[in-house]
Order: structure tokens, then C-alpha cells, then sequence
């Protein structure tokens, strides 16, 4: 090779590999639409994350862009969304100096750093979803207040940590004991403001798949995602796993705080919904997650081509734990359709991926639906019920694309 081509080709390779890392990583500055109305949100930086999608400033709330979900099972940690309701959360945390009281009716009341819980009790390693009961309210019809989140504020995760039922032992709960109310560091901007306490009742907190996590896929817990501690209640919406945790209080009888009591509820009718615009007489707390599914590949908006009539379908399903029996997909609007193949399963609590090729596709557009069916029977609805607040979105997604013209 000459001077000239070696040249040449550096040059090549360079450009790329410039190319590749902009594909991989959405660079700060530029702005990704959620699907809905007012829906366009920057993506900006933050310590330890790639640019995230802001939805609001302070608090913090970033979503993970929806790309991001067909990149693999795991939502990397620079990747993985952020939520707060308070204003007042830690920027910095000593991790010596912070520490997890669990009192109230208990025995033996406990006061431990990070490293006494990672010395007294075994470590345990769980892969889990975690997502905002309020993933994809910003896709609302009628439109419902609060923040206009599309779905990415969700997250497939490896957590390790303690079992909760351990350190639960440990204090040594009295007989009576009905619920506890947990946590974390972060505090009101004003006084008039409720802390942000969350509460479990005792059988759910002795559940073996509930841990005080604090590490996120192998390393520690980035400071948004809740440093250096964090509950985690798998199959449960993430409004119950308390970042920063510091404060665990046993309880004998039901709390009724804001947070606990107001917020995270929805319609108590069978399927959670009410007529548009109207409030519901009786609400319920929010637990456990429904099942949703979610086409990955193609993306909504994808102009494609499908070689031979041929179009591979990629997604992802989950559930509150029962783990997901089947994915159904759609390539007509929801009148036919097909059984996706459902890949390994990581864990009940886990995203499942699943993959369809549709093998007779014509150019033009098409829309693509998905729908999850779980071992508890549940199926997701065509119809999204509607509730004030947003919360629990489950209906089966629609993602419009156009496939292009054979090229001959
Ligand atoms: N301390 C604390 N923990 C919290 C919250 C909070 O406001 N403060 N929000 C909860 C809610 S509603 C969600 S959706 C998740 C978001 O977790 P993330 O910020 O790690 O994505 O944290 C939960 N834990
Ligand atoms: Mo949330």
C-alpha cells in the first residue's frame, strides 16, 4: 500500500469509527420526541450518565431514550432513568457516614453503615425491572397532569444486596407488626411538603425477592439511582424502592402519609379505569406492575426495507412476577395474530425478550402491535382504561413505520 491509500483508508476507518460512537451514544444538544404533543425533550448530561431525555429539572426526572431498550437485556447504568420528588436530594454522599436505622417495633433496633450490612448478611443477586408507575403517562388520552413521561422510564437491572427479610430478622420484629414505612435522605424544598415516605406490608417486605440493593450491575449504585443504599421490591412499581435509603420504621398498624396513602393510587374498579375526566369513589394502591410488552426493533417512525417480504421483529415483555407465558404480534392493526418466540428467560422479574420475522410484508405503511400474556393470566388491553393520574399504562403499543419500495 502507498502512502496515498494508507492514508486513505486511516481516514476511513477513522470516519468510521466516528459514525459507530455516534450511532452508540446520543450526543448532548440534540432533542428526541416522546410520541405525544409538547413531547420534544432534550438530551442533557448529568454526573455519571450518558445524555438523558429531561423531563424536569428539579427535581431531577431523565428518561432513558427508547433506542436504548434494543440494545440488549441490560439497561446499563449511565442508561438507566431518574426519578425524584423532592428537591432536596443528596449530591453527595459519604458512604461511611450514612446509615440505615430500622426501629419502631422491633426488638433489637439497628443502626448500620454499608459495609455492616455487607458484612452481616449474605449477598444476594437478582436481575429486575424497574419501572415508574407512571412510565408512558404523557401518552394519556385524555392528557392527565404530572410528568409527561413517554416509556423510558424504565430499566432492566442486575441488583445485589441483602435480603430485606434478613435485616428485617435481625432487628427481630414483635408479634403485631403490620407494616413498614421506609425513607431515604432527601427532604422536602418546603416545609408544607410531605416527606417522601413509602410504606410495604410485612408479608411483601418478607417476601424473598425483597432486598436492600446496593449494587447496580456490578458496580455501586450511581448516586442518582439512589447511593449508597436502595430498597428494591421486584414485580413492584418503583415508587416503592427508596433511594438513599436511611430509615426504616415498623409499624402496627397502616400508614397513611401523603406519599403512601395519596399518591400512587388508582381507580379501585376492575380494571382501574374510570370515564375520562372523572374521579373514581374508591382508589387502590398501586403494587404490582402489569404486563406490558414493547416492540424494540423496528422503532416507531422507521423508514425500512424488508428484503424478500421479510421483517425481524425484536422486543421485550414483562410482568409484576409471574413471568411472561406469551407475545403475541400484530402486523394489521390488531385483527391477525402471530406468536412471537419468547428468548431465555433471566429471571421472572426480568425483561424477556422475544423475536418474531414477519414473512410477508408489502411496501407501504404497516402497523405493528405487540401483546404480552403472563403466567397469571393477565393479557394487555387494546383499550387503554383511563385514570387520573396516568398511572399503570399496560395498553398493547402500536409502532407505525413504512417499508420501503424492493430495490431491484
Ligand atoms: N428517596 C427517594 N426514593 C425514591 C423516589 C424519591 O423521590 N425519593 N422516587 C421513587 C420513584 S416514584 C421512582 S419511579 C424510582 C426511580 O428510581 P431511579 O431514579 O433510580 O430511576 O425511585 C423511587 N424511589
Ligand atoms: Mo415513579
Amino acid at each position: 500500500m502507498d502512502d496515498a491509500s494508507t492514508r486513505r483508508a486511516l481516514l476511513k476507518a477513522g470516519l468510521a469509527a466516528g459514525l459507530l460512537s455516534l450511532a452508540g451514544r446520543t450526543r448532548a444538544g440534540a432533542w428526541l420526541d416522546q410520541g405525544f404533543d409538547n413531547g420534544w425533550r432534550e438530551l442533557v448530561p448529568y454526573p455519571q450518565k450518558m445524555p438523558l431525555m429531561r423531563i424536569t429539572t428539579r427535581p431531577v426526572h431523565l428518561e432513558t431514550p427508547f433506542s436504548q431498550f434494543d440494545r440488549g437485556l441490560i439497561t446499563p447504568n449511565e442508561a438507566v432513568f431518574v426519578r425524584y420528588h423532592l428537591a432536596g436530594h443528596p449530591l453527595d454522599i459519604d458512604p461511611s457516614s450514612h446509615t440505615l436505622t430500622i426501629n419502631g417495633k422491633v426488638k433489637q433496633p439497628l443502626t448500620l453503615t454499608l459495609a455492616d450490612l455487607q458484612k452481616r448478611f449474605e449477598t444476594v443477586r437478582q436481575t429486575v425491572v424497574m419501572q415508574c408507575a407512571g412510565n408512558g403517562r404523557g401518552l394519556s388520552q385524555p392528557r392527565v397532569q404530572g410528568a409527561q413521561l413517554g416509556n423510558g422510564s424504565m430499566a432492566c437491572v442486575e441488583m445485589a444486596g441483602a435480603r430485606l427479610a434478613d435485616v428485617l430478622a435481625a432487628a427481630d420484629v414483635l408479634d403485631g407488626a403490620r407494616q413498614i414505612a421506609c425513607r431515604g435522605t432527601d427532604q422536602p424544598a418546603l416545609e408544607q411538603t410531605p416527606a417522601f415516605i413509602r410504606s410495604l406490608d410485612l408479608t411483601d417486605a418478607r417476601r424473598p425477592e425483597a432486598m436492600i440493593a446496593w449494587e447496580m450491575n456490578g458496580e455501586p449504585l450511581p448516586v442518582l439511582n439512589g447511593y449508597p443504599l436502595r430498597l428494591v421490591m421486584p414485580g413492584f412499581y418503583a415508587a416503592y424502592w427508596i433511594k438513599h435509603l436511611s430509615h426504616i420504621e415498623v409499624l402496627d398498624h397502616v400508614f397513611d402519609g401523603w406519599f403512601a396513602s395519596q399518591a400512587y393510587t388508582v381507580p379501585d374498579t376492575s380494571d382501574n379505569g374510570v370515564p375520562p375526566g372523572t374521579k373514581p369513589d374508591k382508589t387502590a394502591r398501586l403494587t404490582r406492575m402489569k404486563a406490558r410488552s414493547f416492540i424494540t426493533h423496528p422503532a416507531h417512525g422507521d423508514a425500512i426495507a424488508a428484503p424478500d417480504g421479510r421483517l425481524a421483529l425484536r422486543g421485550i415483555a414483562f410482568d409484576g412476577g409471574s413471568g411472561i407465558r406469551r407475545v403475541d404480534v400484530s402486523a394489521d392493526g390488531g385483527v391477525n395474530w402471530r406468536q412471537a418466540e419468547l428468548g431465555a428467560e433471566t429471571g421472572r422479574f426480568a425483561f424477556r425478550p422475544w423475536t418474531l420475522t414477519l414473512d410477508d410484508v408489502k411496501p407501504g405503511p404497516l402497523t405493528l402491535m405487540a401483546r404480552a400474556t403472563a403466567n397469571d393470566g393477565q393479557v394487555q388491553p387494546l383499550v387503554q382504561p383511563w385514570n387520573p393520574g396516568g398511572y399503570a399504562r399496560d395498553v398493547v403499543e402500536r409502532v407505525e413505520i413504512v417499508v420501503a419500495e424492493a430495490k431491484r
